[in-house]
């Protein structure tokens, strides 16, 4: 087991990854910007090192930096969280070559399922289902034209260097095809330096459900079942459960088999989700790779018993995975409501500032992950979310009960958060029935 590790990351994920290093007696470096300046988490670590001002890019993104705390701190590996460079193969590569543990999946792997269409290449080689599409990327209008005139309209534009939704266009004829092709691929150009596009059937109202992955350096694979992502807004996913509402056993089965045939294929190892559309008729297609932990791992900790990031660390560190699948049950039911600074009533826009007073709720079956307290100042710089709400019961009625008795105790004076609206969503009779596709929060929220 490592004896160092340090944090590239900051917040709620980094005080999570602090806590697991803790319970293993391993010591922990934390690094900061400028605007994360005597922030909570910090006091935890061991040690922590300013690795540039406010600006992400100044900062949490700079690898160079990073990589000097690291070497100063004297760790053996880094955990990158998640968003910053946790899905960055070149970040993964300088770790390598500075011989400091990446805590997560190797450089290739990560390249390689960072490219879509390569992934979705893998997946049909791995006999896992793909939306029907085109074989390839798509270099040309025709060439679209064809293809979409092949699978029928509505289609997809999807960029093989995008993902989480960016670089994706709807086409539903000709005419809006030509315009989205060029389109999409300007945008992907300019966001990823890569234009390359592919072009996918559009499943129109899907559900959103992802497999939890662990792999070891021996060979082992294992799923930790499903969660059911579909209460998201604009890509930006709100609430967050498992297991997957309303989901018949032999497609679960499907889904996790899948996953793990997908990730045996890619080499890939550490934790790792793989994300598919559901349609309405169960049919289930893989989608992408997020080759990282995910904001919504403690769902599944809940129903599985295990600590996602402690299995982390111990798979860096090269120790074999201590479970089998058959060991590896579902138990109870766990939703997670991300407790984000937006006013819902104003287009869920940012709302920083100081957090005057909270309350923290608690109680049998409450979990509250997060680095703010009264007093704390959140910053306008970085994402919004300030922590996350996560229940677990023995049943889904149970627990959004619970949830929404939880929700009710939080309070937090001084700034709006989504809180409330999350008490909308978990009363709304589509919600408590189960099984809400991508498009339920915009549908019936959003007007
Ligand atoms: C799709 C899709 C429907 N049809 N692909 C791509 C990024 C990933 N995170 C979700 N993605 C989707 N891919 C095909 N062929 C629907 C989604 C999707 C989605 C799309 C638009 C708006 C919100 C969405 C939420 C989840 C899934």
């Amino acid at each position: 087991m490592y004896k160092r590790i340090l944090i590239a990351n900051r917040g709620e994920i980094a005080l999570r990854v602090i806590r697991a290093c803790r319970e293993l007696g391993v010591e922990t470096v934390a690094i900061f910007s400028e605007g994360d300046r005597g922030s909570a988490y910090l006091e935890l670590a061991d040690e922590a090192y300013c690795v540039g001002p406010t600006k992400s890019a100044l900062s949490y993104l700079k690898t160079d930096q990073i990589i000097a705390a690291a070497e100063v701190g004297n760790v053996e590996a880094i955990h990158p969280g998640y968003g910053f460079l946790s899905e960055n193969a070149h970040f993964n590569e300088v770790c390598r070559s500075c011989n400091i543990d990446f805590i997560g999946p190797q450089p290739e792997a990560m390249e390689l399922l960072g490219d879509k269409n390569h992934a979705r290449e893998l997946a049909r080689s791995a006999k896992v289902p793909v939306v029907p599409g085109s074989d390839g990327l798509i270099d040309t209008e025709e060439e679209a034209l064809r293809v979409a005139h092949e699978i029928g309209f509505p289609v997809l534009i999807k960029a093989t260097a995008g993902g989480g939704g960016k670089g994706m266009r709807v086409a539903s004829n000709d005419l809006a095809l030509k315009n989205a092709f060029s389109q999409a691929r300007n945008e992907a150009e300019a966001a990823f330096g890569n234009p390359s596009v592919y072009l996918e059937k559009y499943i129109e109202r899907p559900r959103h459900i992802e497999v939890q992955i662990l792999a070891d350096h021996h060979g082992n694979v294992v799923h930790l079942w499903e969660r059911d992502c579909s209460t998201q807004r604009r890509h930006q996913k709100l609430i967050e459960e498992s297991p997957a509402p309303n989901l018949p056993d032999k497609v679960r089965s499907s889904i996790c088999d899948a996953a793990v045939r997908l990730i045996k294929k890619a080499n890939y190892t550490n934790a790792g989700t793989v994300e598919f559309i559901l349609d309405k008729d169960y049919n289930f297609y893989f989608i992408e790779v997020n080759a990282r932990i995910q904001v919504e791992h403690p769902v599944t900790e809940q129903v599985t018993g295990l600590d996602l990031i402690k299995a982390q660390i111990r798979i860096a560190s090269g120790e074999p995975l201590w479970v089998r699948q058959k060991d590896i049950k579902l138990n109870g039911c766990s939703i997670e409501c991300r407790i984000n600074a937006e006013d819902p009533d104003r287009d869920f826009q940012p709302c920083p500032g100081k957090i005057e007073s909270m309350f923290m709720p608690g109680g049998p079956g409450v979990r509250f992950d997060s680095h703010a307290h009264a007093g704390y100042i959140v910053p306008p710089y970085y994402d919004s979310m300030i922590g996350k709400l996560i229940v677990f019961k023995p049943t889904r009625q149970e627990a959004i009960a619970c949830m929404l008795r939880a929700l009710d105790e939080l309070q937090i004076k001084g700034i709006k958060t989504t809180a409330e609206f999350h008490k909308r969503v978990l009363s709304h009779s589509e919600f408590v029935q189960g099984a809400v596709d991508t498009h339920f929060v915009e549908r019936t929220f959003m007007d």
